[in-house]
C-alpha cells in the first residue's frame, strides 16, 4: 500500500465517521497526519482535494473538531493566520472577531514569524485551544467540504452550511423543506359588476400573484384596480369595489310648470337613469322631451324649465277714427283674433 492509498484511506475512514454524525450532506470535514505537513502545504492539499482549510467558524465547530478528530502529537493546522496585525480567516480574509478567538492562555505570543494557527486537539492543557506558531512546522491537516449543492435547496433559499447538516434560508414568500412552496393568499371574488385576471408566477393566489380589476360599463372602480399577494400571505389592499356612475341629482322644481319623471333602473340618478319633462297645458321647454344619465355620469342633456307658450294675435277689426277729436277708435267687439308667428295690423 503506497503513500496515497494510506491518505485515501484515512480521509475515506474519516468522511465515513463524520457522515454518521450528520448525514452526507452536510459540512464534511477531513483530516490527514500522514503525514504531517507545512501550513501552506497542508493548504493546498485541502483545496486540491476538498473545498478548503477548516476555518473554525464557531464554538461549535472548534468543540466538534476537538470531540470527533483523534489525537495528533503534532496538533493540527486551521484556516487562520496573521496578516499585518490581524488574525483573519485566509479563506475569505475577514478579521476574526475578539469575541470568536479561542487562544490558549498566554497566547497568541509576539515571536517572531509565528503567523500560522493551530489547534490543540485532545490536549490535556488548554485542549480545543488555539495557539500560533511557525508556519513551516508539520501538523496534521483538517480540511472541510461545503455540502450544498445547487440541487440542495430550490432557487427561493440560500443554503446554509451547518455542522452536521444544511439548512435552506427560505426567501420572503417561501417555504417548505427546500422552500420551493410559495406562502398562499385567500382567493379573490369578482366584484359586483366587475371581474378581474391574475398572473400567478408561483401558482394560484401565491406569493406574488397580481390581479387586475375591471367594471363593467357605467361602473367605476372604488379602491386600487392591482393587488399583489404579499409574503405575509395578504393581498397589499382590500378588493376593489365597483359603484355605479351618478349624475347631479335633478330638482322636480327647477321645471316650474310641469313635472319630473325620472327612472332608476340601478340607483337613483345613476347610469342608465332617464327623466323625462311633462309641462302644464300652456307651457312648454325647449329641450328634449327625455334626458338619460351616461357611462360617465352626465345627463345627456339639461332640463329646461317649462315657460307659457307665445301666442302672436293678429286682429282685424272694424276702425272707426274719429275725425272730428282727431282720436283713433278702436272697436274691438267685431274683432276676428288668429294665433300666428306674426302680428299685423289691419284697418280700413
Ligand atoms: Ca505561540
Amino acid at each position: 500500500m503506497n503513500l496515497t492509498n494510506v491518505l485515501c484511506l484515512c480521509v475515506w475512514c474519516m468522511c465515513v465517521y463524520l457522515s454518521s454524525e450528520g448525514g452526507a450532506q452536510a459540512w464534511t470535514y477531513n483530516h490527514s497526519t500522514t503525514p504531517n505537513r507545512r501550513w501552506l502545504e497542508a493548504r493546498e492539499w485541502c483545496l486540491k482535494h476538498f473545498t478548503d482549510m477548516v476555518p473554525i467558524r464557531s464554538r461549535e465547530e472548534n468543540d466538534f473538531m476537538n470531540t470527533v478528530l483523534p489525537f495528533n502529537r503534532g496538533y493540527y493546522w486551521i484556516g487562520i493566520g496573521k496578516e499585518g496585525e490581524k488574525w483573519v480567516w485566509k479563506e475569505t480574509h475577514e478579521r476574526v472577531p475578539k469575541d470568536a478567538q479561542n487562544w490558549a492562555s498566554e497566547e497568541p505570543d509576539n515571536i517572531e514569524a509565528q503567523d500560522c494557527v493551530e489547534i490543540y486537539i485532545k490536549r490535556e492543557k488548554d485542549t480545543a485551544k488555539w495557539n500560533n506558531e511557525s508556519c513551516k512546522k508539520k501538523k496534521g491537516t483538517i480540511c472541510y467540504t461545503d455540502s450544498c449543492t445547487k440541487d440542495s435547496c430550490s432557487t427561493n433559499a440560500d443554503c446554509v452550511e451547518t455542522i452536521g447538516n444544511y439548512a435552506c434560508r427560505c426567501h420572503p414568500g417561501f417555504l417548505g423543506p427546500r422552500c420551493e412552496e410559495a406562502i398562499a393568499c385567500p382567493p379573490l371574488l369578482d366584484p359586483e359588476r366587475g371581474s378581474h385576471n391574475c398572473f400567478h408566477p408561483h401558482g394560484s393566489n401565491r406569493f406574488n400573484s397580481s390581479c387586475r380589476f375591471h367594471c363593467e360599463l357605467g361602473f367605476q372602480l372604488v379602491g386600487v384596480s392591482r393587488l399583489r399577494c404579499q409574503a405575509s400571505g395578504r393581498w397589499n389592499h382590500p378588493a376593489p369595489l365597483c359603484r355605479v356612475e351618478r349624475c347631479p341629482v335633478l330638482n322636480p322644481t327647477s321645471v316650474g310648470a310641469g313635472s319630473l319623471n325620472c327612472s332608476h333602473p340601478i340607483a337613483p340618478y345613476s347610469y342608465n337613469s332617464t327623466c323625462g319633462v311633462r309641462c302644464d297645458e300652456g307651457y312648454e321647454h325647449s329641450g328634449p322631451d327625455q334626458i338619460r344619465c351616461d357611462l360617465i355620469g352626465q345627463w345627456t342633456a339639461s332640463v329646461h324649465a317649462c315657460t307659457s307658450k307665445v301666442t302672436v294675435i293678429i286682429f282685424e277689426c272694424q276702425i272707426k277714427p274719429n275725425v272730428s277729436r282727431d282720436i283713433w277708435t278702436f272697436d274691438f267687439s267685431n274683432c276676428i283674433f288668429y294665433p300666428s308667428i306674426f302680428c299685423e295690423f289691419l284697418y280700413n
